[in-house]
């Protein structure tokens, strides 16, 4: 009878889930669990640190819609992962890590990378556990993978004392475990939908919002037939692209307007957490009445007073609403509403066309922004981690796919941009995939340009290099006039790590040059650096913050 390794047996399982890409950083005691995947014929992607594996694997995950898997060592490789782990719960995204761990006989006496791991991941995690036989390894792979993706996604840790991964068994003492339950997804209540649909029909200015559960939901065909009921919609930043940003519906334009003009608002599979401004006045009107589709109840009671939740699958919620709104007509039509958002939309575009035409050098960030939005085909995948750059590409970049854009999201988290765009670069190969970074931003998880390469991995990276934090704008107004620049940064070559492992370079100063050397960066059969010069002093409409 054969013996397999706790790390054959974890691999056997991964692969019996149909995860056929993993990443993560070699490191022992994980050595047997990378060597088993790679001999059930998985990818395993090597980074170059274990966060960045976590956010590579997060968005291979959420764009798949499958559990992203990463593999990290002992003490300071699994801790590592922290970050990551809060990130994927925070933004929801499935990613499961499993993390090597010191010997049990050497716990409480120094052992070699020795911590308390479980405790480390419990508060970024939705669920954790930790090894406790190797005969029950296939189980708690299998339960991980569950829990990572069952109703909202997120984190989850499974700890593997050393000892166990190294101790053979035989197979049948360790039986793999069927991975696909048929489970139903929550199912709206009718009556719900028609309050919900009730109140929409009543309103006099009604707005829905968009949030990335609806882009889990795959809910792209009842969110377009609702908001092209006349109902206009603004999206949050990763909740983009589930309706067409082209929608004639699509106020993002209008944010601030909309917001705080509705008097009725349908939030789908977003948060009222502060990128909504917790649903509270004075980003929203004080009386708005408010409604909510989220799998999650608790969510309901958080920040805004919410007066209908619905506990739902997103597409499924929003098709019911639909049904509930036929043939009913809605009060706000013609009311003036959409007139007033629209041309709100008309006059903040106009107020940054000149920028966005400007020749000027250094390049003005939203001259970039606005062509690299001319030049990038409708599916790509996009990666946005940055602060000023971040905040422009919000208003210049369209989004015309569900999931296709990733960005630094509910965490704000800086060094999610490269490994994000790798990440989506493996999960959508014939697609490409752009990763729009501040040159601090890029500096946060450089080095997975290599990776990106030795993997193949051909993802577009476009510097934003303003030399520094939102360029010199927070040293220039936080810090002490003539104090050390600690916020601004060297004017590094940045391009050169594009040469560095073997793919195409360049360094844009003139404005003109930035279309035709994005469009040979697409065309390259490699990893692209491009190094864009931007404006040091540039600024952003409506003020800079640092999340
Ligand atoms: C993990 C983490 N560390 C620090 C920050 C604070 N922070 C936000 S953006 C940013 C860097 C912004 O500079 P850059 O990437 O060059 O983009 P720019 O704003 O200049 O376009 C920093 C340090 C953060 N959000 N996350």
């Amino acid at each position: 009878m054969a013996e397999l390794n706790g790390g054959q047996l974890a691999a056997k399982q991964l692969k019996r889930a149909g995860i056929d890409t993993a990443f993560g950083v070699v490191a022992g005691p994980m050595i047997e669990v990378m060597a088993g995947m790679q001999a059930e014929g998985i990818t395993v992607v090597n980074c170059r640190h274990e966060e960045s594996a976590c956010f590579a694997a997060s968005a291979w995950g959420y764009i798949k819609k499958r559990p992203g898997v990463v593999v990290a060592g002992s003490g300071p490789g699994m801790i590592n992962t922290i970050t990551g782990l809060h990130v994927a719960t925070e933004s929801g995204m499935p990613l499961v890590v499993l993390g090597g761990s010191t010997d049990g006989r050497s716990r409480g006496l120094g052992g070699f990378q020795e911590a308390d791991q479980v405790a480390f991941a419990k508060p970024g995690c939705k669920w954790t556990a930790q090894v406790d036989s190797t005969e029950r390894i296939p189980e708690l792979v299998h339960l991980a993978l569950g829990k990572s993706i069952a109703g909202r996604p997120g984190g989850v840790y499974v700890d593997f004392p050393g000892h166990l991964v190294r101790k053979r068994v035989e197979e049948e003492r360790a039986p793999l475990r069927e991975s696909s339950p048929a489970v139903s997804r929550p199912h709206p209540d009718p009556a719900t939908a028609e309050a919900i649909a009730s109140m929409l029909a009543t309103a006099e200015r009604p707005l829905v919002l968009v949030g990335k559960g609806a882009a889990w939901a795959d809910a792209v065909e009842p969110l377009t037939r609702l908001v092209n009921l006349g109902i206009p919609y603004v999206a949050s930043p990763m909740g983009r692209g589930v309706v067409s940003d082209d929608n004639a519906m699509c106020m993002n334009a209008a944010r601030s307007a909309a917001l705080s003009g509705a008097d009725t608002i349908l939030m789908v599979g977003g948060r009222f957490n502060w990128i909504f401004q917790f649903g509270r006045a004075p980003r929203f009107a004080a009386d708005v009445r408010l409604a909510q589709i989220d799998l999650i109840a608790e969510e309901m009671m958080n920040a805004a007073n919410l007066e209908l939740g619905m506990v739902a699958d997103c597409a499924l919620g929003v098709g019911a609403v639909v049904e509930a709104l036929a043939g009913r007509a809605l009060r706000s039509t013609g009311s003036g509403w959409l007139d007033s958002l629209a041309s709100d939309a008309r006059k903040n575009e106009a107020a940054i066309a000149a920028q966005m035409a400007s020749d000027e050098q250094p390049i003005n960030h939203y001259r970039l922004l606005r062509d690299v939005r001319d030049t990038i085909p409708r599916n790509v995948n996009v990666s946005v981690d940055a602060e000023l750059t971040m905040g422009v590409a919000r208003a210049v970049l369209p989004s015309y796919n569900p999931r296709s854009l990733l960005n630094s999201g509910t965490t704000g988290c800086m060094g999610t941009g490269v490994p994000y765009a790798l990440g989506a670069k493996l999960a959508t190969p014939d697609w490409p995939a752009v990763a729009i970074i501040g040159d601090y931003a890029f500096g946060a998880a450089a080095m997975e340009v290599e990776t990106a390469a030795r993997v193949g991995a051909n993802v577009v990276f476009v510097i934003s290099n303003n030399g520094g934090i939102a360029g010199h704008s927070i040293q220039d107004r936080m810090f002490a006039p003539g104090a050390p620049p600690i916020a601004a940064l060297l004017p590094v070559d940045y391009e050169r790590m594009g040469e560095m492992v073997g793919g195409f370079s360049a360094r844009v100063t003139d404005p003109a040059d930035i279309r035709p050397t994005l469009e040979k960066a697409l065309a390259a059969d490699s990893v692209a650096v491009i190094n864009v010069i931007t404006d040091p002093k540039g600024g952003r409409r409506g003020g800079v913050y640092l999340a």
